[in-house]
């Protein structure tokens, strides 16, 4: 008997242990690369420190402010008066605090929406705070929310608009530089920045024109001037998840094809860097499954960040009001998105006053206690876990609470726990160590009946990051995760039943 688990253990000992630490953050893919190749290929396409550090803030907010917030309008035509631009009681530490209290890690402010007004006294135009009565013309909103995040501990983050209704140069080579020079400002002169934001619009400036973004040129601008700010949307680090609903897909793969990626640019099992121009793929439903990759030429790490505003418009609007999104409704965004492999970027619009309202206020708290309500206690932590050939003790590191410690699965192993009184649990959590690559295709979470016998309660396809099922509470006393399907070993840092 002891033999058997001897070299069982060694078998799973040496399968693990003999997967080549090959990690790559992008990668070519050949011509003649059987299927296999491809799956072996795709199972080593890990994140960028960057993109990790970023992953596990998992809430991120967002704040639209601007002249819109006074006109009502969502998107400003360009030619409002920046003297409307006046809040009465602006407090960005309001802001922080509230967004600390629920949870949240970092926070990205419209420094420059459409309609082109700054927040910020940029040197290239007057249409800013500087011809805004607030603080007589002396106010920066982006130094004081830069501030208030640095000192609370909260990533900070930019939204430059590239298309701006404003500017004259826009639909010329000079707009270019022109947002060069604010994105330098932005990023030289308010600390950390952390994240950089660039939306897709692209419409006609005041002469009529459409302009060409030089998307390469402000890359390099980011990563000379702020290398571990990841660059999101219209950016090689983050992709938009494809709706403003918050939601993403059932089946969410990090790695994806990026076509546009020249594969004669990246250097067999290079480790260096490549700046991707944005792929325009990020809304189809299937982006990275095996059919999909088996004809990709180039697969990148690229992650989904899923934005959803907590009033129905981006900027404060009176009309909205009572129109808040419910702690019950943000709980359900959060199961579609965090709990499907995606970062929640949730938008907060601060009102006239420049604060956050009563209302957003209690929804957030209220998302912040309904949460910890849920996740307060880990059924597993009272459980017996093991896994075939494991000692308990490493067993243990897949619910350790310990996101660092985890467990590389042999093919056909599963997590077992039992309990000596029957628990009641309507929510599983998985996550996969991603700096190990995202592996897992299928995974079920079984319980043991009255019976005797093994019954589904939930089924799951992709982990990633984060993954979260919801079911029907089930009553047993044991449990287990089956993985169907993996493109490698399995590598399991975490697992919760609530
Ligand atoms: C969109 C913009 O047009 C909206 O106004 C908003 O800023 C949203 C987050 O991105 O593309």
């Amino acid at each position: 008997m002891r033999n058997k688990y001897f070299i069982l253990a060694l078998t799973v000992l040496l399968s693990c242990s003999s997967t080549p630490e090959r990690y790559y953050n992008h990668v070519a893919l050949e011509e003649t690369d059987t299927l296999e190749d491809i799956i072996w290929k795709a199972a080593h396409v890990v994140p960028s420190d960057r993109q990790f550090e970023w992953q596990r803030l998992e809430l991120t907010a967002f704040a639209h402010f601007g002249l819109n917030t006074f006109s009502g309008m969502q998107w400003g035509s360009g030619k409002e008066d920046p003297a409307l631009f006046n809040p009465t009681d602006f407090d960005a530490r309001q802001w922080v605090d509230v967004l600390k209290k629920a949870g949240f890690k970092s926070l990205l402010l419209t420094c420059k929406h459409h309609d082109g007004f700054c927040l910020w006294p940029s040197a290239y135009t007057d249409y800013s705070v500087i011809q805004s009565p607030w603080k007589d013309g002396q106010g920066d909103v982006v130094r004081e929310v830069a501030d208030a995040c640095h000192e609370a501990g909260l990533k900070f983050g930019i939204y430059l608009s590239p298309w701006d209704r404003h500017e004259q140069s826009y639909g010329t080579a000079e707009y270019n530089d022109y947002f060069v020079s604010q994105l330098t400002e932005l990023l030289t002169g308010y600390g950390t920045v952390d994240e950089v934001w660039f939306d897709g619009a692209c419409g006609e400036g005041p002469n009529g024109k459409r302009q060409e973004y030089d998307f390469d040129r402000w890359y390099r601008v980011v990563r000379a001037l702020q290398p571990q700010a990841v660059i999101a949307v219209m950016g090689p680090d983050v992709r938009w998840v494809g709706n403003e609903r918050g939601r993403a897909r059932e089946t969410e793969w990090s790695v994806v094809p990026n076509n546009n990626l020249d594969p004669s640019l990246i250097a067999a099992e290079s480790q260096h860097e490549l700046i991707m121009p944005p792929t325009r793929m990020t809304r189809e439903p299937d982006l990275g499954s095996r059919e999909i990759i088996r004809n990709a030429k180039t697969l990148v790490w690229y992650p989904a960040e899923s934005d959803v505003s907590i009033r129905p418009g981006w900027f404060y609007n009176d009309n909205d009001a009572g129109q808040t999104k419910t702690p019950e409704q943000l709980m359900d965004i959060y199961f579609k998105s965090v709990g499907r492999n995606s970062n929640l970027m949730l938008n907060i619009p601060p009102n006239k006053e420049g604060r956050f309202g009563d209302e957003e206020v209690e929804s957030l708290l209220g998302f912040a206690r309904l949460r910890e309500k849920i996740f307060e206690t880990n059924l597993i932590d009272f459980s017996e876990v093991t896994i075939d050939c494991l000692s308990p003790a490493r067993a243990r590191m897949v619910c350790d609470g310990n996101y660092d410690t985890g467990v590389c699965l042999d093919k056909g192993q599963v997590i077992a726990w039992k309990w000596q009184e029957a628990v009641t649990f309507s929510i599983f959590l998985a996550q996969e160590d991603i700096r190990k690559g995202q592996r897992v295709e299928s995974f079920s979470l079984e319980y043991k009946t009255e019976e005797g016998t093994w019954a589904t309660a939930a089924e799951g396809s992709t982990i990633g990051y984060k993954r979260l099922l919801h079911f029907e509470p089930v009553t047993t006393n044991e449990a287990r995760m089956v993985i169907h399907s993996s493109r490698l070993e399995p590598f399991i840092a975490e697992t919760g039943l609530y």
